[in-house]
């Protein structure tokens, strides 16, 4: 298993040139290594940030005594000027005073091995690390708070309430439910799978805000994609002209659209005509489009539509889309009348926008994420999912279908199962709860985990 006998340091702060930059020291010497490092006129106290010199470079250590650090240890924590040779030089200072270099997240790993957090808070450490939109911070903040971790126990507490009375049963040699009956039994197991029911549930719309989703831009020639690609990720990223068959490869770049994180990906115009680069580049909008969540298809409503439109619009028939007019500003040459009355019937669908002008983007913009998310009201993608990581759905799952065999053994037709194979099914579903806490555990998967770290965190 992991030693947490000895002492770590590592930078914490990012790789690079900044303003400060931060070395952690934790373990039983971290008190002993600063003090052999650092130059101090008076010794380090407790929580208070301390002026020091190191090689003569000025520096502020801030001791925190066990077991109030983040890791639990004892942790001495050096401000620096935020030089990568500086800093190295502390870090190699602190290992020849004895200190080891840190591995990725094992500063978390320590929190964890001395239960200062449970498995989900040192997860949702790496996924406030990640975060790149605000959603994503604010669900792995809520983890990090205890939100997920005081639901499962909520239901752990149920779990282990019914277990208490099944296993008290067992004491009495005749058969039958002796301190409930079977009905409340079943009632109650009800109760508990539903509670689990609804963390998966959340999970769906947690794992988008999470991973977040691919928009691809689809289109004829010169409707108008890629100045709807600008104005949607809000830079100039793609070249946009008056000439058809502008854009060849794929130009992608993500965007916070209402919370959720996008990556949206220009596509080439698709016609028929042109040389073997372009023939080449409507490939790979093809592809682009089968592979994305969801696909845009832009027609440009200065221009009557003709089959190229509609034939993009059956191409693209069976996947998740948005349709859009484009080029709102201009004297339309079809209304969403017409579009609905053609070959494709996705009237509803249509959206009327400007790139140039701006003209419907907020309206597409909200379309999009209710789209995607499946919820209506602006409201929906902000508020955070207690679940959002796959490993945690997957036990839920599994604690889920435990709970659901446990219930048909209950309310069995031809009477109720006897409770110890009720009781087993009981016990699976707890250890798929302590997985997910992370109070039962495997050496391998603490590895997994926390490679996804980085060094000094
Ligand atoms: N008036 C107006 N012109 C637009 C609008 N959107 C794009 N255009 C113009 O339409 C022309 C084509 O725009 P692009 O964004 O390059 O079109 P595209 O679909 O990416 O074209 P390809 O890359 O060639 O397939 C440019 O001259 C744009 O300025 C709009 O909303 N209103
Ligand atoms: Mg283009």
């Amino acid at each position: 298993m992991f030693s947490t006998s000895d002492t770590i340091v590592a930078i914490a702060t990012p790789p690079g040139r900044g303003g400060i930059g931060v070395v952690r020291v934790s373990g039983g010497d971290a008190g002993r290594v600063a003090a052999a490092l650092l130059e101090l006129d008076v010794p380090l106290q407790s929580r208070h940030a301390t002026f020091a010199r190191v090689n003569g470079d000025q520096v502020v250590a801030t001791y925190f005594p066990a077991p109030h650090s983040y890791t639990g240890e004892h942790v001495v924590e050096i401000s620096a000027h935020g030089s990568p040779v500086v800093l190295g030089q502390i870090v190699q200072d602190a290992m020849i005073a004895g200190a080891r270099l840190a591995e990725p997240g094992e500063f978390t790993l320590r929190a964890f091995l001395n239960g200062r957090i449970d498995l989900i808070q040192a997860e949702a450490v790496a996924d406030l690390i990640d975060a790149v939109t605000p959603a994503q911070a604010r669900a792995a903040f809520d983890q990090l708070e205890g939100t997920l971790t005081g639901r499962i126990a909520d239901i752990d507490r149920d779990l282990f309430d019914l277990t208490a009375l099944m296993e008290a049963s067992l004491d009495f040699p005749d058969e039958g439910y002796h301190f409930m009956e079977a009905g409340e039994a079943a009632g109650a197991l009800a109760a508990i799978e539903h509670k689990v029911t609804t963390l998966l549930c959340e999970f769906k719309r947690g794992r988008l805000i999470r991973e977040g989703a691919r928009v691809a831009i689809a289109g004829k020639p010169n409707v108008g994609k890629s100045s709807l690609f600008n104005a949607l990720v809000g830079a100039s990223r793609a070249i946009v002209t008056a000439a058809p068959g502008t854009t060849r490869d794929l130009v992608t770049e993500t965007a916070d659209i209402e919370g959720l994180r996008l990556e949206f990906i220009d596509t080439a115009g698709v016609r028929d005509a042109g040389d073997e680069v372009e023939r080449e580049g409507v490939m790979r909008a093809r592809r682009a489009w089968t592979t994305a969540d969801l696909v845009l298809v832009v027609l440009d409503s200065s221009q009557p539509l003709d089959e190229h439109d509609f034939d993009l619009l059956s191409e693209t028939d069976c996947m998740r889309r948005l349709v859009v007019a484009n080029k709102h500003d201009l004297t339309p040459a079809w209304t969403a009348i017409d579009f609905a009355e053609g070959p494709a019937e996705a009237g509803h669908h249509l959206l009327s926008v400007s790139s140039k002008t701006g003209e419907g983007l907020d309206a597409l913009r909200s379309r999009l994420r209710t789209s995607l998310d499946g919820t209506s009201g602006g409201a929906a993608a902000r508020d955070t999912a207690a679940v959002t990581n796959v490993r945690h759905a997957a036990l839920l799952e599994r604690a889920r279908q435990a709970l659901a065999r446990a219930r048909e053994s209950v309310d069995a037709p031809g009477g109720p199962v006897p409770e110890e194979f009720v009781l087993t099914d009981l016990n699976d579903a707890r250890i798929a709860l302590e997985e997910v806490t992370g109070k039962r555990t495997s050496e391998d998967l603490l590895r997994h985990i926390f490679s996804r770290f980085c060094i000094g965190k």
